[in-house]
C-alpha cells in the first residue's frame, strides 16, 4: 500500500532534495552540508533544529547522512502527548481552533468518518456560528459521514451549542463531540476570550471537557504559523496539532520547527479535500517520507 505520507510530503522533499539527488550516496562534504542545510531552511525546519541536525551531521561524517538525517528529524517530531493515556472519557470532547481557512471544518468532517468507521458514535457541534454557510458545511459532513448534528441559528452563542452538543453526548453515551469554531486570527483578543468563554461553559456540561483541544494548522503556512501556536496555546491550552493541507506545499518540514519549540504532538495530518484524506500522524513514518530518495 502506497505510504500517503510519502506521497503527501513529494513537494517538500522535492524542495529539499530535488537539487542535490547527485549527492545522495556521496560522502559529507563541506558543499553538501552546506546545501543541506539551505534546503532545510527552505523547507521550513527553522534556523534552530536545522543548525542542530547539520552539527550532528558534521560530528558523524563517516554515517550514511540520510539515516543520521532521518533519525534527527524523528527525534523532533516524536512528541509525546501527556494526555494519550486517559482517552476514557465518554464522549471525548475535542475542541477545534485556528485561523480562518485553516481546515478545521474539513478536518472535522474527515475526522468523523474516520471514527465512524471505527464504530464509534460521533457527535458534531456546529459552533461556528458567524456565518450560516459554515454551519451549513459541517451539516453536509454530518450527513455525508453518518454523524448526530448539533446546531443553532447564526448569531447564536458558540458556547450554547457547544453545551447542547456535550449534553447531548452524554445523555446518548456517544463516544466523540467534536466542536467546530469558527476561524479568527490569534491576534483579535475579543474573538479569543470567546474561545475560552467556549471552555469553560463545556466544561459546565461535562466535567474535565473539553479534553482536547486541537490547533489547525494550514501546513503551507509554514513557520508563520508560530504565531498562531503561541497565542491559540497561550489562550486555550492546546493538547495537539492537526497539520491540515500538507499535500499542497513543500513546508512540510514546519512540522519539524513547531514539535521541536512547542513540544505539541502533531494528532492528523490533512493530505487531501476529500473524506479519506487524513491520516494519524506518525513521526517515523513522517521521518521516512520527509527523507527519501
Ligand atoms: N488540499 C487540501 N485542502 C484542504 C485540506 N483541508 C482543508 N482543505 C481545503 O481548505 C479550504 C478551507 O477548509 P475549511 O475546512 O473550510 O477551513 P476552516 O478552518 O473550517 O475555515 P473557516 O471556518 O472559514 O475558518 C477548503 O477548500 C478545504 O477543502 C487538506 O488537507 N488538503
Ligand atoms: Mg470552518
Amino acid at each position: 500500500m502506497m505510504n500517503r505520507f510519502v506521497e503527501g510530503l513529494a513537494k517538500t522533499r522535492n524542495g529539499i532534495f530535488g537539487r542535490i539527488g547527485g549527492l545522495f550516496n556521496k560522502k559529507i562534504d563541506e558543499e553538501f552540508l552546506e546545501i543541506l542545510e539551505e534546503n532545510l531552511i527552505l523547507a521550513d525546519v527553522g534556523p534552530g533544529p536545522t543548525a542542530s541536525i547539520i552539527n550532528v551531521l558534521k560530528e558523524n561524517r563517516d554515517d550514511n547522512p540520510f539515516e543520521v538525517l532521518k533519525e534527527e528529524i524523528y527525534k523532533r517530531v516524536n512528541v509525546v502527548s501527556p494526555k494519550d493515556v486517559s482517552r476514557e472519557p465518554k464522549p471525548s470532547v475535542i475542541m477545534f481552533v485556528g485561523v480562518n481557512g485553516s481546515g478545521k471544518t474539513t478536518s472535522i468532517g474527515k475526522l468523523a468518518a474516520r471514527f465512524i468507521n471505527e464504530g464509534k458514535d460521533v457527535i458534531l457541534a456546529a459552533a461556528d456560528t458567524f456565518r450560516a454557510a459554515a454551519t451549513e458545511q459541517l451539516g453536509l459532513w454530518a450527513e455525508k459521514v453518518g454523524a448526530q448534528f448539533i446546531k443553532s441559528v447564526t448569531g447564536a452563542d458558540p458556547a450554547a451549542v457547544a453545551f447542547d452538543a456535550i449534553k447531548a453526548g452524554v445523555a446518548k453515551g456517544a463516544d466523540y463531540v467534536l466542536i467546530d469554531t469558527a476561524g479568527r486570527l490569534q491576534t483579535r483578543v475579543n474573538l479569543m476570550e470567546e474561545l475560552k468563554k467556549i471552555k469553560r461553559v463545556a466544561n459546565k456540561a461535562m466535567a474535565g471537557a473539553p479534553h482536547e483541544v486541537w490547533l489547525v494548522l494550514d501546513a503551507s503556512i509554514g513557520q508563520n504559523s508560530f504565531s498562531q501556536v503561541e497565542l491559540f496555546n497561550r489562550t486555550v491550552g492546546l493538547t495537539g496539532l492537526i497539520l491540515a493541507k500538507l499535500d499542497g506545499t513543500s513546508k512540510g518540514g514546519a512540522v519539524v520547527a513547531i514539535s521541536d519549540k512547542y513540544e505539541l504532538p502533531v494528532k492528523y495530518v490533512g493530505l487531501g479535500e476529500n473524506t479519506r484524506d487524513i491520516e494519524v500522524f506518525e513521526p517515523r513514518k513522517f521521518a521516512e517520507a520527509f527523507v527519501k530518495k
